[in-house]
């Protein structure tokens, strides 16, 4: 038997049109789960569908803003109508501001918290009665190095990491009895729209990372798949409240000497 096989298995990712979790939904694919994502606005899912479609997949989009308690509950049934009870959920919408905090408005510090933190637990909260029912699965919750660490200008963004790598214990804690098993997975620096701006040519941030990491590299999101199909799958069924981070091993190191 294949544990990390996932045929027969649904899977959602929220935010799925390109970037981190585009690349965990076409692992997870690879493994023979069914996709279905959802993004903030029709343009994205259908850029999404057609990247899913160019990848050789065939996936299920919905609109849907992950912050919409209502919105997330009515989309959860719709798939539940039209493709099937969700398996495995993956919690990766999320946004940045990058924002000395003495400058952030509450509004934004609000809005980081709103989608990176209280999402993941609408969403969470809207399939596991489901999960339940079918006697079980699997919840991952993208975090971040902002998980454990700080830095500047990105005060609500770590409040938010935080507090989702301590929602991913606790739904692991409250739900583990019922088959469910919630972990994160906790990306260090990787190469996606979201970090372009630190990239740019000439950006310090770019060469400090990169003494930051013992690999010596900005991440890829191919780095990401094969842990997403590992928490995904039967191969993770004791492990529980983990946050697995993909960093090239940033939080085991000090950094090279300048
Ligand atoms: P990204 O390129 O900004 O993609 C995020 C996706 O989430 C986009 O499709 C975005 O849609 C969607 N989204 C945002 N708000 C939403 C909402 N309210 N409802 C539904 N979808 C929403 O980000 P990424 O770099 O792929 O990161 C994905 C996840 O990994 C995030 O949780 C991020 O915090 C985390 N992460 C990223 C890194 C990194 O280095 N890139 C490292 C650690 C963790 P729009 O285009 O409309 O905003
Ligand atoms: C930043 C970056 C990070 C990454 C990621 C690191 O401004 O520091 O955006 O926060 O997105 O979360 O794990």
């Amino acid at each position: 038997m294949d544990i990390f096989c996932l045929k027969g298995k649904t899977a959602l990712v929220t935010g799925g049109s390109y970037g981190i979790g585009f690349a965990i939904a076409q692992a997870l694919a690879e493994a023979g789960a069914g996709i279905v994502f959802n993004d903030i606005n029709q343009e994205l899912v259908d850029k999404g569908l057609a990247a899913y479609s160019e990848a050789g997949i065939e996936a299920h989009g919905y609109v849907c803003d992950v912050t919409d308690e209502p919105g997330v509950q009515a989309m959860v049934k719709q798939i539940e109508k039209e493709v099937g009870v969700i398996d495995i959920l993956v919690n990766n919408a999320g946004i940045i501001k990058r924002v000395p905090m003495t400058e952030m408005s509450a509004e934004d510090f609000r809005k980081v918290i709103d989608v990176d933190l209280n999402a993941p637990f609408i969403m969470a909260k809207a399939v596991i009665p489901s999960m339940i029912a079918k006697g079980g699965g699997k919840i991952i919750n993208i975090c971040s190095m902002m998980s454990e660490l700080g830095r500047e200008t990105v005060s609500a963004y770590a409040a938010a990491k935080g507090g989702l790598k301590m929602l991913t214990k606790n739904i692991a804690s409250e739900f583990g009895g019922q088959n469910i098993q919630c972990n994160g997975i906790g990306p260090g620096y990787i190469e996606t729209p979201q970090t372009a701006p630190l990239r740019e040519p000439g950006h310090p941030f770019n060469s400090f990372i990169i003494s930051k990491t013992p690999a010596g590299r900005w991440g890829k999101t191919d780095d990401l798949k094969g842990p997403a199909v590992f928490l995904a799958s039967a191969a993770s069924d004791f492990v529980n409240g983990h946050i697995l981070y993909v960093d090239g091993g940033i939080l085991a190191y000090i950094g090279k000497m300048p």
